[in-house]
């Protein structure tokens, strides 16, 4: 039966996708080329370094490592301006109610996030209590769609792989999910996460009851 469940934070519990546009955006520009929403969303799910080597394909540039650093850090300083005045307004719609629920039905509650920034993002929305655990980009080194950062959670709350459902929006989580031996509830459209055992468009739509329609309860 599902002794827990797992969340990916930008896109399923936050819409910090905008915030990471604006600040590729901004070094795109620096740098002399166009990054468009479009594109932005190659980088959803993918962790920073990732996401730089992405960016500088689209604009065709190329520069040693110590440069790529320079520039992910110049990028990050601009992301972190905007997640510091995020606050309690900016969880989406239902995620809130979803944890609350979930604790209230002794489901544990854990973070899988690829960002390094999560415990800024947390703490200023306040979500940090809603966790019995949190596993960001800071205790990982494998990015999604490696396992690694689930199944380190499903460490943490001392459960095994197939007690787990993850929450995600990006490909990579569903892969990384599946890749871990856990069940995965798609956030968002099937275009992207039809490999998701259910899909649903946000966490508003998600229930306790539907959690125990899937196939591992
Ligand atoms: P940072 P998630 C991911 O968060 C974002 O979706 C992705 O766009 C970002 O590049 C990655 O975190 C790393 O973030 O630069 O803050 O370390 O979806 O895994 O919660
Ligand atoms: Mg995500």
């Amino acid at each position: 039966s599902i002794k827990a469940c797992l969340f990916d934070l930008d896109g399923v519990l936050v819409d910090t996708a905008k915030y990471h546009y604006l600040a590729w955006k901004r070094l795109a520009d620096e740098l002399g080329f166009t990054f468009t929403e479009q594109d932005n969303e190659k980088l959803k799910g993918v962790s920073r370094m990732a996401s730089l080597d992405i960016l500088l394909s689209v604009g065709q540039l190329e520069f040693d490592d110590a440069k790529k650093l320079e520039l992910a850090e110049r990028k990050n300083s601009w992301y972190f301006e905007s997640i510091s005045k995020m606050d309690h307004s900016e969880i989406l719609p239902g995620a809130l109610e979803f944890l609350k629920a979930c604790r209230e039905n002794g489901l544990k509650t854990a973070l899988g996030s690829a960002s390094k920034n999560a415990m800024t993002i947390l703490n200023n929305t306040g979500l940090t209590p809603y966790f019995d655990a949190i596993i960001d980009g800071t205790h990982t080194s494998q990015a999604k769609p490696d396992p690694e950062v689930f199944l380190l959670g499903a460490k943490a709350l001392s459960v095994s792989p197939e007690q787990c459902v993850v929450f995600e929006d990006a490909e990579a989580g569903v892969e990384a999910a599946h890749r871990a031996g856990m069940s995965c509830v798609g956030i968002g459209s099937a275009d992207t996460l039809g490999k998701a055992e259910l899909i649903v468009p946000s966490l508003q739509e998600m229930t306790i009851d539907r959690l125990k329609e899937l196939n591992a309860v």
